[in-house]
C-alpha cells in the first residue's frame, strides 16, 4: 500500500489553537479509540499537553472486543493513567466520567472550596480525527452544540461548551493526526477506523489489509458475518473475493465489483457489524 500521509493544513493550525488555549485549561480529556488504543494515541500529545492532568477515555467501546478493552484498561492503569471505557451510543461508562475528573482534580477542587470559590473545571477534549470528541461533549452536556458526523475532520475550531450541572467547561478541539506514521500498520488501522479520509485511500487495498488484520484473531467473525469458509491457504484477496461473490457484488462477466465490495467491508467493520473487534494488542 502506498504510504499514508495525511496532515492537511488545518491540523497545523489546530495544534497551534490547542497550544494557545492550554494556559486556560485545567485538564485534558484524551480520547483513544477502544478498537485501537495504541494506534490512536497521538505521539505529539505528551509534549503538547506538558503535564496537564489527563483523563483517558477509550471510546466506542461497544464496538471493541470487551476482553481486549479490559486488558488495555488495566495496562493503562498500571502505567498510572486514569482511564474509563465509554460508549456514547449506549451510554456505557458516561456516568463515571465525573468521578474520574474529580479524582484527577481533587487538589484544585479542595483548594477552591477552602477559598470559597466555585469555578468550573476547564477540560479540553482532544484526540485523533473521528474518535468521538464532539459526540462525547454533546452526550455530557445533553445538547447538540458540537457538530458530530461520521467522517474525519468535521470540527475545525476550538469551541467551549458549559455544563453547569456538572460544574464543567469543555473545549471541543479539531482531531489531530501526526505528520508521518513510523509504523505503516498504524496508518492502516486508523484508516480502517475511519480517521483518515477515504478519498485519499485505495479502498480495495485497505479492505484487504483489514481482512488480514481481522483474520488474525477473529476469522470466525468474518466467516459468520459473510457466510463464507476461510482456509489457511486463502490470501486476503481470496477472502475479499469470497465476500464479494457471496454478496453478489458482480459486474458483467462475473467480475467482482471491487469498489462496492471494499466499501461494504469497510462500512460494516466501522459499524461493528462484523463483530466486536480490536485491532491492537496490549
Ligand atoms: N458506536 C459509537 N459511535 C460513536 C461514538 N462516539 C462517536 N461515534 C460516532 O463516530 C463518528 C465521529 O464522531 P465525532 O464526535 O464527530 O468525532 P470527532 O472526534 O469530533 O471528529 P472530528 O471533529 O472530525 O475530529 C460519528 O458518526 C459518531 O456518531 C460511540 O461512543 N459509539
Ligand atoms: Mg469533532
Amino acid at each position: 500500500m502506498a504510504e499514508i500521509v495525511w496532515y492537511p493544513g488545518h491540523m497545523a493550525k489546530a495544534k497551534r489553537l490547542i497550544k494557545e488555549s492550554l494556559p486556560n485549561i485545567d485538564m485534558v480529556i484524551e480520547l483513544l479509540d477502544a478498537r485501537a488504543p495504541i494506534s490512536s494515541t497521538n505521539p505529539d500529545f505528551k509534549n503538547l499537553f506538558c503535564g496537564k492532568p489527563t483523563l483517558t477515555l477509550l471510546t466506542k467501546c461497544t464496538l471493541a472486543d470487551p476482553e481486549q478493552t479490559k486488558r488495555f484498561e488495566s495496562a493503562l492503569r498500571g502505567a498510572g493513567r486514569e482511564v474509563i471505557a465509554i460508549d456514547c451510543k449506549s451510554g456505557q461508562g458516561i456516568k463515571n466520567i465525573q468521578g474520574g475528573i474529580k479524582t484527577l482534580m481533587r487538589e484544585k477542587l479542595e483548594r477552591d472550596a477552602a477559598r470559597g470559590i466555585k469555578r468550573p473545571i476547564r477540560a479540553m477534549v482532544a484526540g485523533i480525527t473521528n474518535v468521538g470528541k464532539s459526540t462525547l461533549i454533546n452526550t455530557i452536556s445533553g445538547t447538540k452544540k458540537a457538530v458530530a458526523q461520521d467522517r474525519p475532520g468535521v470540527t475545525r475550531h476550538n469551541s467551549r461548551i458549559s455544563v453547569p450541572s456538572l460544574n464543567l467547561e469543555l473545549t471541543d478541539t479539531p482531531g489531530i493526526l501526526w505528520h508521518k506514521f513510523d509504523d505503516e500498520l498504524v496508518g492502516i488501522k486508523l484508516a480502517c477506523l475511519g480517521s483518515i479520509k477515504d478519498e485519499i485511500l485505495d479502498t480495495l487495498d485497505l479492505s484487504c489489509r483489514l481482512i488480514g488484520l481481522i483474520r488474525e484473531n477473529y476469522a470466525g467473525c468474518l466467516q459468520e458475518r459473510f457466510n463464507i469458509e476461510i482456509s489457511e491457504e486463502d490470501s486476503d484477496y481470496d477472502i475479499f473475493e469470497k465476500i464479494g461473490r457471496r454478496r453478489g457484488f458482480l459486474r458483467a462477466g462475473g467480475v467482482i465489483d471491487e469498489d462496492r465490495a471494499a466499501g461494504v467491508i469497510l462500512d460494516e467493520f466501522r459499524g461493528g457489524k462484523i463483530g466486536r473487534i480490536t485491532l491492537d494488542r496490549v
